[in-house]
């Protein structure tokens, strides 16, 4: 008869194995790393290039950008003169802690102060999976609705972060912001909620004194 043995071990799986090489790895170079993720189309990429070119001088930003197919985003961060790393994830709906692992190898560290991954486009897979960030940050525009919280909590559970992008179409929505910030905060009562509109530059201060402050965090 077959005996089970319980080691009372936990075997890592591969992902969270290079989450925690990717942790260290930049805690010990003091970099500040976050892990964007949204829908498609809800302006990450825009945010990216306007928060790279707003901050040019004070912070300075690279970036590893994760798509089914193309370069096109690395494209967009590389022209607002930051350096891009693209990974194609070739059908996979999410990044892999191993896939950052080799894009920050690609990636000129030493000269940088924050890595952001944008991360394949969709509110639920990416959620699930560590890269070895310091914090999540989702984005969820106005155009999508504000029963997004409540629809895909488990993204609005982790996140450090929520940028509410697009607010330049607030008054011609039936969009209610105060829905979206109560429904955010029962799940997650520490969120920091900031609404913007990376078009017309609307709200875009708050959330860079949030990224200088968490910069300033990573270097004590
Ligand atoms: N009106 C408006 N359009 C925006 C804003 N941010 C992004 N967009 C547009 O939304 C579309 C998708 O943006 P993109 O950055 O590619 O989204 P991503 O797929 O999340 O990276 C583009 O046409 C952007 O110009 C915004 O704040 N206001
Ligand atoms: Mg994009």
């Amino acid at each position: 008869m077959e005996k089970q043995v319980h080691i009372g071990k936990k075997i890592l799986s591969a992902n969270e194995e290079y989450a925690a090489i990717n942790a260290k790895y930049l805690a010990d170079n003091e970099k500040l790393c976050l892990n964007m993720i949204s829908s498609p189309g809800s302006g990450k990429t825009t945010i990216l290039a306007r928060t790279i070119t707003d901050l040019r001088g004070q912070i300075s930003i690279g970036v590893i950008e994760g798509d089914i197919k193309t370069e096109l985003d690395a494209e967009r961060i590389r022209a607002a003169q930051a350096p891009a790393v693209q990974i194609e994830t070739q059908g996979s709906c999410h990044l892999s802690a191993p896939q950052v692992h080799s894009a920050l190898r690609q990636l000129p560290v030493d000269d940088l102060d924050i890595i952001i991954i944008e991360n394949v486009g969709n509110l639920v897979c990416p959620s699930a999976f560590e890269l070895g960030e310091n914090a999540k940050v989702v984005v969820l525009s106005v155009p999508e609705g504000d029963d997004k919280p409540a629809k895909y909590p488990g993204i609005f559970s982790k996140a450090k972060v929520l940028l509410v992008n697009k607010i330049d179409y607030l008054a011609i929505s039936g969009f209610d912001i105060e829905k979206v910030k109560s429904d955010a905060r029962s799940l997650n009562k520490d969120i920091e909620i900031f609404p913007i509109s990376a078009v017309t530059g609307e709200g875009m201060s708050l959330w860079y004194e949030w990224l200088k402050s968490s910069t300033a965090k990573c270097k004590q």
